[in-house]
């Protein structure tokens, strides 16, 4: 690539697409390519999924997999760093009303409260506080939130991110297995999705203002947020509930009635993606192999038959598809999370790390200057030139 190649030209139908497509950036942590989907640092994200979790972090963070030592190295300081969560941010979500808002408002408080609290300035370290955190973060919100915080077990950072939460949630036996067998796979195919979907942009463009990790943080969660992007994993399962049968002509009926009534069909279509997403392939087999008899497992093996053909009768939806969304609520409804609305907030626990590794990326181009401030150009219409008096 040559500095002055042209590599996409803007016409008017470009403008008010939601920038679709049109180049603004490099990426050195993952791509997307429209059929074989997710690839982290030329990884296909399949071939990550039964890797240990802080490996693949590890992977985003520098490029290149760990060796043993390296990723014991990068264990403990995960672990070390997980010991000092601030009392100051535990304090400010101990203060919300027990069920209050949505869970992501929680996570995006949490976040902003754990930078309140303690930001050292250095992306690198803060990233990695960040990161070392959330498991707690997470399991504080489930119980804080859920009105049981004498449930919480105290940490045991050396476990792992994921072992760690599963166990501050006071879950052990075969069920914490099969939660950490689920958890760590789920968390592995949420890291990272490229450059340009709306989380990671957003997290972005607010650390171009050089504002703090967390603040960058938390303003990619309520990106997150909404029902488009990551709540469709709440969406979606919701939509099976509702659905409530496998029958494929039951589904069609309600598939139908949800277009007729101008509704999204969640867990299908994606920006970039023109095909079956790969990690949905991949979480519907991790299903045949923990929950194969599951309900709600079911209805979502039978959306993905019946649902593509339908809405190829709309050629303007670009991808009829299932996307990862289609089936990780299924999943963590079986493994015992039977509330929908935190689904997102694992979805954002994961991202955490592709975004803050994106962030170091771009804090550290151009020799250390930084990416510049994020500054795309909006074409003013339907603005006359008007004074007051005439
Ligand atoms: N159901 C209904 N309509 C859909 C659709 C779907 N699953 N997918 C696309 N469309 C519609 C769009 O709304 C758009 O309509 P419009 O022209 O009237 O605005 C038209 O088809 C063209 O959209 P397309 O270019 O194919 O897709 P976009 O890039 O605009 O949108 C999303 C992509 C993902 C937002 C879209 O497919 C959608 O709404 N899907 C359902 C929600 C969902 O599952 N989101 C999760 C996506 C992802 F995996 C993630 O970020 O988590």
């Amino acid at each position: 690539m040559s500095d002055d190649e042209t590599l996409f030209s803007i016409s008017e139908v470009h403008l008010d697409s939601g920038l679709r497509g049109i180049p603004v950036g490099t990426c050195k942590t993952s791509y997307v390519d429209p059929i074989d989907g997710v690839h982290y640092v030329g990884y296909p994200v399949g071939d990550l999924a039964n890797l240990e979790e802080e490996d693949v972090i590890f992977l985003l963070m520098n490029k290149r997999l760990p060796d043993e030592a390296e990723s014991n190295a990068f264990r403990k300081e995960l672990a070390h760093r997980g010991e000092e969560i601030p009392t100051g941010a535990l304090r400010v979500l101990e203060n919300l009303t027990p069920g209050s808002g949505h869970p992501m408002d929680w996570l995006s408080i949490g976040i902003m409260s754990m930078g309140a609290a303690e930001t050292t300035g250095d992306v690198r370290a803060d990233s990695m506080n960040l990161i070392a955190r959330m498991p707690e973060l997470m399991a504080r919100i489930f119980l804080l939130r859920g009105g049981n915080p004498e449930n919480l077990r105290p940490r045991r950072t050396k476990l792992g991110l994921v072992e760690n939460f599963v166990h501050m949630l006071g879950v052990d036996g075969d069920e914490a297995e099969r939660m950490n067998r689920v958890l760590r796979f789920f968390f592995i195919l949420h890291m990272d999705h490229g450059g340009g979907n709306l989380s990671t942009f957003s997290g972005k463009a607010v650390a171009s203002g050089r504002a703090s990790v967390y603040a960058s943080l938390a303003s990619a969660m309520n990106a997150l947020s909404g029902p488009l992007h990551g709540r469709a994993n709440q969406a979606c399962l919701e939509f099976v509930q509702r659905i409530g049968t496998s029958d494929p002509e039951e589904i069609e009926k309600f598939v139908r009635s949800e277009l007729a009534a101008k509704r999204p069909i969640y867990g299908f279509g994606h920006g970039v993606l023109r095909a079956e997403d790969p990690r949905a392939r991949l979480l519907i087999e991790l299903g045949s192999e923990v929950c194969p008899d599951d309900e709600y497992y079911k209805v979502v093996k039978s959306l993905r038959e019946v649902v593509p053909k339908i809405l190829k009768e709309h050629p303007k939806i670009k991808n009829p598809y299932p996307n990862v969304d289609i089936a990780s609520g299924s999943l963590l409804h079986a493994i015992g999370f039977r509330k929908p609305h935190y689904y997102t907030t694992f979805f954002g626990w994961a991202r955490v790390a592709g975004i803050c590794a994106q962030i170091l990326d771009e804090r550290e181009s151009r020799d250390g200057r930084g990416v510049p401030i994020y500054r795309p150009k909006y074409i003013a219409i339907e603005q006359p030139m008007r004074r007051l008096t005439d």
